[in-house]
């Protein structure tokens, strides 16, 4: 295949946005990987970061504020060679798409969840996401939360999640490798990617996540449970970047092989007759 197959388009993002070096990285990964862009789709909500599906040539879903897992999922169940990569916020995620992230982690279909991370709502100028610091009103610079700020990773673990892992948008040589292997984990993966905008977070910078970000070293097992949930903890001086925590466990496709035979949904005949038959039965 042409390695040059996924390219991008001119964006509206700020110049020196931390979501530049996430799609570049992101086309490099998928030519790397040699899937047709025909068989790709990627999926967003709403946000800075859920633009990214209509800046590059594949397949592009953008959902409702909060809706690109339930999007996702979907096109996944209804098309299973698709290769499905949802591309979208924190706030997007996690705060408006708060109740899809927790459930549909549990499901475990095999999708790619990569959470532009910039810990604000961008698009809507700077207010704080679910991601947001604490506040320290003394030395507030960006917004802040007032209330918990929360945990994905951690949330992710306890949730079910089979494949949790953070990189930084900083670092395109490890943001690729764990791309890559987020794409091929047969279920449902999340990357919270921490990236930086520059244009309303003036704390949490790219200086400020260099001086703190730290890849888990050789030693460390990310089969193990109680360790992830422990490293999951860590993040203020120190943020581990790498995969915290992977299981190999059956994906909803293995539970539900009616869905996933041979022919996927989308192909299958449809027999109009019953179908009218289903509708008169309602009638
Ligand atoms: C239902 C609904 N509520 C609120 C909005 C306004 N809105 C658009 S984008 C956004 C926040 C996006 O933040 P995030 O997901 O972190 O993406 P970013 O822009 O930071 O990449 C909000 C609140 C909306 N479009 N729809
Ligand atoms: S507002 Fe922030 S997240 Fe949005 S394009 Fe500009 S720098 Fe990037
Ligand atoms: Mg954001």
């Amino acid at each position: 295949m042409n390695k040059q197959a996924f390219t991008t388009y001119e964006t509206a993002w700020c110049p020196g946005c931390g979501n530049f070096a996430i799609i570049e990285t992101l086309t490099g990964v998928l030519n790397q990987m040699e899937t047709p862009p025909h068989q790709v789709v990627l999926v967003g909500g709403i946000g800075q970061a859920a633009k990214t599906n209509q800046y590059i040539t594949a397949n592009g879903f953008s959902g409702l504020h909060g809706r690109a897992l339930p999007a996702a999922v979907a096109i996944k169940i209804v098309n299973d060679d698709l290769t499905v990569i949802v591309n979208t916020g924190d706030g997007d995620s996690y705060g408006e798409g708060g109740n899809h992230f927790l459930h549909n982690i549990r499901r475990n279909v095999d999708i790619t969840h990569f959470v532009h991370d910039n810990q604000i709502y961008g698009l809507t100028k700077g207010q704080p996401s679910p991601t947001s610091d604490p506040c320290d009103l003394a030395h507030k610079t960006s917004a802040c939360n007032l209330g918990a700020t929360f945990n994905p990773l951690l949330i992710a673990i306890a949730a079910g999640a089979t494949f949790v892992a953070r990189s930084f948008s900083g670092d395109k040589k490890h943001l690729a490798q764990i791309m890559e292997a987020a794409i091929r984990h047969p279920g449902y993966a999340l990357v919270d990617i921490l990236q930086p905008c520059v244009s309303f977070n003036k704390k949490n910078t790219f200086a400020y996540y260099k001086q703190r970000v730290k890849p888990l070293d050789d030693t460390y097992d990310a089969t193990n449970k109680l360790a992830a949930i422990e490293k999951a903890m860590e993040f203020g001086d120190t943020i581990p970047i790498g995969i915290l925590y992977q299981e190999q466990a059956p994906s909803y496709a293995a539970k539900r092989p009616e869905l996933f035979d041979a022919v996927p949904i989308v192909n299958k005949q449809v027999n109009l007759g019953e179908v009218q038959t289903l509708i008169n039965s309602y009638i």
